[in-house]
């Protein structure tokens, strides 16, 4: 990819049309700065589905704005910088610094839009030195809804550029409900996203997954049903790699745990059972001003907000069964969260692939540039690009990993799962693509030839499908690469 661009820097410098014309230099350039800058992960999805809480779980800060703020309906990009600023780009080119606020009931930060027009702004930069955006740049986008549709275009727009040039690698899609509207939503964003100039990585969550089950003991149990159930639907769309359910308002709010909470959880922890149980059989019981509980009620309303009916619950079981002390707690809401198992999806799919998303990204862009700026050497560049985004393995590798998912082969149940392994769907290092136990002692080469071989043999199988042998071969050549990799550590 650099090499390619390269040439094409050279080709545009020596054009006598383009040689003097900066903003043409300054775009290549942008494409070939971005490969050296983070991944860019945007979080989308219906309304109110819970994107900007997950943004703060993933940071680990409360920095975007949540609910019925102004800065919901814009597109915001968080990315590491030295100190906080946030920046509004408006139509038109034009930059402003904008004010950053605290919210009066401490929910987190909100920017100061008095002296702005939403309407007017195409989209905010937020810098934060936050350590977790230091290899991820994090953009959070407004609601997508078939009744809002200026808002969903701005979404809209961010995924599938009307010039097919792609502004983001990966894509985390949220989805609170199953309702059809929902998923046509879905599928269409998907079918657009999925297509030739969108992300190649994408992961689905089924999110708010604490309210599943009505904030019962079990519901992240039932979340985990209804996530069965949010896969099958998803993988219909043949766009996700992966779905997890998660519940961003747990995951934050393990990850920002005060001590003064823990102080009022263990109160109430104390309680007698059946008193308890009779006081939290509804959130507006539980909030009552005159309920005997031994935490006032102003308490039990932030308590309320900040972990929700599931959070409290699963808080006072934890806290019964011995737990005690607040870290101990926290880690034990983060695991039940679902986001360590969305962060290690991540990993797998987007960080371990970085480099990869990011140069697909960079092809097909400078694929749209030169068609875009003609010049003679266009026709070479592109007979450059076309084969390298046609035919790198580790392209096809993704769009297996999604493919896999919505059409039928011929593999068994075992026969999937090794060769969702074997391409990377768990990770792309040698042991996790080969099933091996990183602690018990393995031959990691013995494992990489087996895993060839038997491919081999499945992809020649007579009554294979079409796009069972592709499969099957992609296969071989995963494992071929693991082989040439083994032996060149030998070496
Ligand atoms: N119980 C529960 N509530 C959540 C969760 N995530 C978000 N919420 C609540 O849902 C409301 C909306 O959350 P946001 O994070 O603003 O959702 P959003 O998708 O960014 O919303 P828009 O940008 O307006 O579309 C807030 O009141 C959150 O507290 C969750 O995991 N569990
Ligand atoms: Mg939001």
């Amino acid at each position: 990819m650099r090499a390619i661009l390269a040439g094409t820097v050279q080709a545009y410098r020596s054009d006598p049309a383009y040689q003097h014309r900066p903003d043409i230099h300054d775009e290549l350039d942008w494409i070939g700065r971005r490969l050296n800058q983070p991944i860019r992960i945007a979080l989308a999805g219906t309304l109110k589905a819970g994107k900007s809480t997950l943004v703060n779980a993933l940071v680990g800060e409360e920095i975007a704005p949540t609910d019925a703020t102004e800065a919901t309906r814009i597109v915001t990009w968080f990315r590491n910088g030295p100190t906080p600023r946030v920046t509004a780009n408006h139509r038109g080119g034009r930059r402003t610094n904008v004010p950053i606020t605290r919210d009066p009931r401490d929910r987190g930060l909100t920017f100061d839009f008095t002296r702005l027009d939403p309407a007017e702004v195409f989209d905010l930069d937020v810098e934060w030195p936050a350590a977790e955006l230091i290899d991820a740049t994090i953009i959070d986008t407004p609601g997508t809804s078939s009744l809002n549709r200026d808002v969903s275009e701005r979404t809209l727009r961010l995924l599938v550029p009307e010039d097919g040039v792609p502004r983001v690698d990966a894509v985390v899609f949220l989805l609170r409900t199953l309702n059809a509207a929902d998923i046509a939503l879905l599928k269409q964003i998907g079918t657009l996203v999925g297509g030739a100039s969108g992300a190649l990585g994408v992961i689905g969550v089924a999110s708010r997954a604490d309210e599943i089950g009505a904030g019962r003991i079990d519901a992240m149990l039932s979340a985990k049903d209804v996530a069965t159930r949010f896969t099958a639907e998803m993988d219909k769309t043949g766009i996700c790699q992966a779905v997890v359910p998660v519940s961003g308002l747990l995951a934050l709010t393990a990850r920002t745990l005060r001590q003064s909470e823990f102080v009022a959880l263990e109160k109430l922890a104390g309680v007698d059972a059946t008193e308890l149980n009779k006081a939290m059989l509804s959130a507006d019981r539980f909030v009552r001003e005159d309920s005997q509980l031994p935490v006032d009620a102003a308490t039990r309303a932030a308590l309320l907000e900040r972990f929700g009916m599931f959070g409290i619950r699963i808080s006072i079981a934890v806290l019964r069964a011995g737990i005690s002390d607040s870290v101990a707690l926290a880690d034990e809401l983060l695991e039940r969260s679902g986001l360590v198992a969305l962060r290690d999806v991540i990993d797998q799919q987007f960080a371990q692939r970085s480099d990869l998303l990011k140069a697909h990204t960079a092809l097909v862009s400078l694929r749209r540039f030169v068609e875009a700026h003609p010049i003679y050497a266009t026709p070479y560049i592109v007979a450059d690009i076309d084969p390298l985004l046609a035919d790198t393995h580790a392209f096809e590798e993704l769009r297996l990993l999604s493919a896999l998912r919505s059409r039928p082969t011929t593999l068994n149940d075992e026969e999937m799962a090794s060769l969702r392994r074997i391409i990377g769907g768990s990770g792309t290092d040698p042991a996790s693509r080969l099933g091996l136990q990183p602690d018990t002692p393995y031959d990691g080469p013995r494992a990489a030839f087996a895993a060839a071989q038997r491919w081999r043999r499945r992809a020649d199988h007579p009554l294979n499908d079409p796009f069972t042998t592709r499969a099957c071969r992609a296969a071989v050549r995963s494992a071929e690469a693991l082989v040439a990799e083994y032996a060149a550590q030998r070496r």
